[in-house]
């Protein structure tokens, strides 16, 4: 409840605010003013059970009107933004149904470049291709380089709501990745908006059809999280118009 009552308020963020008339429950008490410069006005806050005196309601450390924006909850003191900037998209309706194509897909969590602790599903909401590799694929590693620009160029032809995800389920020594895997691997292709996942408990092998080889792994997700299509090696860009032609256009 509490997350589509945020999800309105954070699409609607930029609107003037709500008048009396608009909002027949307001108290008419509330303060159309943003005392505690939070980004929300006082009548905002009180919708939302926020507390207009305090800039960070559940003292988090973010701010009310940021935890909005990237849709965390401002409630919940166990969750913030990301701080790599993704947005926390899981809608909370979706039931994970098994690891074939066709099934949504687990909400696995990984570790990303940024050192967060990250849920695969708040992916969700746009067309995502996983690219599933290791850290000591050197021919993956080149064609890690290029998914930033394939992506812009492809949504920029399409106006398709569409991002690369980056998994990795092994280091350089084949042993589980950590978080520093992500780390060095974001460093070393030049990442700037591709999330690289440190997949430390090697779950992605388990959880999809990709078996772990011939490398790179790649499984196509819908904005619902649906394991549309998996499958294995190394392409182009062309790959990506392909795929997205038979399932997404
Ligand atoms: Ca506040
Ligand atoms: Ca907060
Ligand atoms: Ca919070």
């Amino acid at each position: 409840m509490i997350r589509s009552a945020l999800l309105f308020l954070a699409l609607t963020a930029c609107a003037s605010p709500p008048s009396e008339k608009d909002s027949p429950t307001t108290p008419a008490s509330c303060s159309d003013a943003d005392d505690d410069a939070d980004g929300l006005t006082g009548c905002e806050e009180e919708e939302l059970g926020l507390d207009p005196a305090s800039a960070d309601t559940d003292g988090d450390g973010t701010p009310d009107g940021d935890e909005l924006a990237c849709l965390s909850d401002p409630l919940d003191a166990d969750e913030t933004c990301y701080a790599c900037g993704w947005l926390r998209s899981d809608p909370g309706t979706l039931v994970s149904t098994g690891s074939a194509e066709g099934d949504t897909v687990a909400n696995l969590t990984f570790v990303d470049q940024c050192g967060d602790s990250v849920d695969l599903w708040d992916f969700a909401g746009q067309w995502r291709l996983a690219f599933l590799t290791t850290q000591w694929c050197g021919a993956c590693l080149e064609e890690a380089m290029e998914l930033e620009a394939w992506g812009e160029t492809y949504r920029a032809d399409t106006g398709v709501d569409f991002g690369y995800l980056l998994v990795l389920f092994q280091d350089v020594w084949a042993e589980a990745p950590t978080g520093e895997t992500a780390v060095d691997y974001a460093a070393e292709i030049g990442a700037t908006t591709l999330p690289v996942l440190a997949d430390t408990e090697q779950a992605i092998v388990e959880f999809t059809p990709f078996e772990g080889s011939p490398l790179p792994g790649k499984c196509l997700f819908s904005p619902e999280m649906v394991m549309v299509e998996c499958w294995s090696g190394h392409s182009g860009i062309e790959e990506l118009y392909e795929v997205m032609e038979r399932h997404a256009r």
